[in-house]
């Protein structure tokens, strides 16, 4: 019944956008955490991707598509000037049919539709090193492509969203209020948490220095965020552009890690499975320092490692904070998924820790 009303509901948004179609399917796709993704599947042999935004957490769909539409357009140019191919290579907002980029839904709801880009694959796990390497080159290029878009212009989607020392208040606040009595289930995640306290806070304090400059960033560089071609795997198209913000390269180069070079999954309860692949650590600073260009600064390129590690505390922070506010954040399928996340995290940090030599040599330029 439930699948009935959803298919109804989900033929009556599309039809704002493309009226002519008649919708054949409409279902779930992907594996994101905070919008909803339907593949939609029309009489005409039309495949789109239509998302329903999360509006608890993007407080300005406006602005946020705002952004999506002016980068989307500015890729587009770059990618044609270089000979590709800016329908596979970027996203295109297919507005509505009275030229808005997106429809909202008078239940709070916001809708924006994309052509599905065919014969890509969207990886939660790197299968080898080349697709992570791929992996890499994408967001690598998608910041040299930015480098000069007017970072002045742009919405910021969800304000201090990489503000590490702001993620650990938040996290001190929630321990503190404990509203449902999880943190005796956390006490080790929260020692462990309050012992790097001093750490949290070295890139952002780099960057207020001015030793660290502001990029145009991507801010979620999940694995699954790059589309890779099904047959070449090469990568084709960064997606998921909701959090393009300025924002500090390491911080980009280590959400990747973080989440690809983790040779578990993020919810894994079995932290024994957690560690950091230095194989695919290696594989993606390769791809990620070609595709940047030899933009990079010395001292960008210095603190790759810690972008790293720092953003995997951060991430093992916003689960856990999230868990002790009651998991309304992020979704969750099963009880304690988020207590596991953290703990995915927390392990993969001090994994880093323990390798930390070797990631830094992995990162010292080739001579
Ligand atoms: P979320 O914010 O939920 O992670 P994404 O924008 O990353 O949403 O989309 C979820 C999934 O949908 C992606 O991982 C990818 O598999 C697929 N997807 C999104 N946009 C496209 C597209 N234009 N073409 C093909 N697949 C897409
Ligand atoms: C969320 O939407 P998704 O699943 O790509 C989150 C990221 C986290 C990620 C952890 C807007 O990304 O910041 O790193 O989960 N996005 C937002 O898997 O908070
Ligand atoms: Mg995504």
């Amino acid at each position: 019944m439930t699948q009935i009303i959803e298919e109804e509901k989900i033929k009556n948004i599309f039809r704002h956008f493309r009226p002519e179609e008649e919708v054949l399917s409409a279902a779930p796709h992907g594996s994101g955490h905070i919008n909803h993704t339907f593949l939609v599947e029309t009489g005409n042999g039309q495949k789109y991707v239509l998302q329903k935004i999360n509006t608890d957490v993007f407080r300005d769909t406006a602005g946020l598509m705002e952004n999506v539409v002016n980068v989307t357009a500015y890729l587009r140019r770059k990618i044609a000037q270089s000979g590709g191919d800016p329908e596979r290579e970027t996203l295109t907002v297919i507005p509505t049919a009275d030229g808005r980029y997106y429809h909202s839904d008078g239940e709070g709801g916001d809708w924006r539709v994309y052509p599905f880009i065919e014969g890509l694959l969207s990886l939660d796990k790197a299968e080898n090193t080349a697709d992570f390497y791929e992996s890499g080159l994408a967001f690598g290029r998608f910041q040299e492509r930015l480098a000069d878009y007017p970072a002045h212009t742009l919405h910021e989607t969800i304000p201090d969203f990489h503000n590490t020392p702001k993620r650990y208040r938040d996290f001190e606040a929630a321990v503190e209020e404990d509203r449902f009595h999880r943190v005796r289930y956390a006490k080790q995640e929260i020692a462990f948490v309050r012992a790097h306290r001093e750490e949290l806070s070295v890139l952002t304090d780099l960057q207020r220095r001015g030793e660290l400059p502001l990029r145009i960033t991507h801010n979620d560089t999940k694995l699954n965020n790059v589309l890779l071609d099904a047959v070449t795997r090469k990568a084709v198209c960064v997606i998921d552009l909701d959090t393009i913000m300025p924002g500090l390269c390491a911080y980009d180069f280590g959400d990747a890690i973080r989440f690809g070079a983790n040779t578990a999954a993020e919810d894994e309860p079995d932290t024994g499975k957690v560690s950091l692949s230095l194989e695919l650590y290696e594989a993606y600073t390769e791809g990620f320092l070609q595709g940047c260009g030899g933009r990079l600064t010395p001292k960008e390129m210095e603190m790759l490692p810690m972008g790293a590690k720092i953003i995997t505390m951060e991430q093992g922070i916003r689960f856990l904070t999230d868990y002790l506010r009651g998991d309304s954040y992020y979704r969750t399928v099963r009880e304690r998924q988020n207590l596991d996340r953290c703990r995915t995290q927390l392990a993969l940090a001090a994994d880093m820790e323990r390798k930390w030599a070797k990631m830094v040599d992995k990162t010292q330029p080739k001579v």
